[in-house]
């Protein structure tokens, strides 16, 4: 049987300030599904942070209601557990009515230990777990994720002789070597939180997520990634689709390109050289190699070439050695583009993306006189 499998969507997700839900909507419509149709996959599976924060926005509510709906009309059997990023109660939303039309969504982690059975395969669909929540459940003490996951395998009762998928949303670290990351994770790689890939290793497949960078974390558990860039660092990352060809004792993964709205691009240049490059609507982060600060250089880059512009660095000044401190000139009197640039000024670093999303909200609601 064939699946396909996503993870970490981040419906809804903003790169510092731009909405991707254009992009997202072109992913799931002009990518996934005529990829289903095509390769006549009738299952998917999509392994957490389906939604970028725990209260969604209606946009992207309403995106996943059409894509999942769109699914169900063409038979397409969609199984769905929620990430860290995502709240279990608003996913489960619907969900004991959805598995009549063949949307599954596991969100109590006690139901994880029932398969659903598609086509002579068995699916266990574990929700985002910490330790606790399986203490709670289950009246165990638990002091750290790894036993309590490997208590959860146990609870699964595994029959050996059917194919069994596991779906999870973890930190799964490879038996061997380390893991590699995306770069818009905001994970934190400690130890209480770690889980080893030897845990599930009687499963004949593991679809994870959790780690936006696609890789294999032991010889039966992958990592598919998130699906589009979501950090300048990702920038030159590759992400593919993984479509799973599970047998008993055979699994074949093929990658197929994405092919996205928009890319996402690092530009090296001077300020002149830039402003005068063919216009594109990707995303650009431009690192303008010019040896003083240029006035306005940001709105005039958005305005000619690029509109889509995350941002800009100077790293031939960053790096004078004239010890003279360089003072940037600020080049707006948002304060959505100040508070960022002022960060960065006295902290020598970038606001992350859930740092900067925070502040755009907290920003939004002071305008709008609320608390
Ligand atoms: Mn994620």
């Amino acid at each position: 049987m064939k699946f396909l499998h996503l993870s970490d969507l981040h419906l809804g997700k903003r790169l510092r300030g731009f909405s991707l839900l254009e992009d997202q909507r072109y992913f799931l419509f002009e990518q996934t599904l005529p990829l289903l149709k095509e390769e006549g996959i009738d299952v998917l599976v999509i392994a957490g942070d389906i939604y970028d924060v725990p209260a969604p926005s209606q946009d992207s509510v309403v995106l996943l209601d059409d894509f999942i709906t769109a699914c169900a009309n063409l038979k397409i059997r969609v199984l769905m557990i929620p990430g860290n990023h995502d709240s279990s109660l608003r996913l489960s939303y619907g969900s004991k009515i959805f598995r009549d039309r063949g949307i599954y969504i596991v969100t109590d982690i006690k139901n994880s230990v029932h398969p659903i059975e598609i086509d002579g395969v068995n699916f266990y669909l574990l929700p985002f777990m910490k330790h606790h929540d399986v203490n709670g459940a289950f009246e165990q003490e638990f002091k750290d994720y790894n036993s309590a996951a490997a208590f959860m395998v146990e609870q699964m009762q595994l029959d050996n002789s059917k194919i069994n998928v596991l779906v999870a949303h973890q930190l799964v670290l490879p038996h061997h070597g380390d893991l590699e990351f995306g770069g818009s994770e905001e994970v934190v790689v400690g130890t209480v939180g770690n889980i080893d890939s030897s845990v599930f290793s009687q499963f004949d497949y593991v679809a994870l997520g959790h780690i936006h960078k696609p890789q294999a974390v032991g010889d039966n558990a992958h990592y598919c990634g998130s699906p589009l860039r979501y950090h300048v660092d990702e920038a030159r990352q590759e992400k593919s689709f993984y479509i799973v060809d599970v047998q008993k004792g055979r699994v074949e993964i093929t990658h197929k390109p994405i092919h996205v709205l928009h890319e996402l691009r690092v530009l090296d240049g001077n300020y002149a050289d830039v402003i005068a490059m063919p216009p594109s609507e990707d995303y650009v982060f431009v690192n303008l190699l010019d040896n003083a600060y240029v006035e306005n250089a940001i709105d005039a880059i958005r305005q000619t070439a690029f509109p889509h512009c995350l941002g800009l660095a100077y790293p031939n000044i960053g790096s004078t050695e004239s010890g003279e401190e360089t003072v940037p000139e600020f080049d707006s009197e948002h304060p959505e583009e100040l508070f960022p640039k002022f960060y960065e000024m006295v902290l020598g670093q970038q606001l992350t993306d859930f740092q900067s999303e925070t502040v755009l909200e907290l920003l939004g609601k002071a305008k709008e006189g609320r608390q």
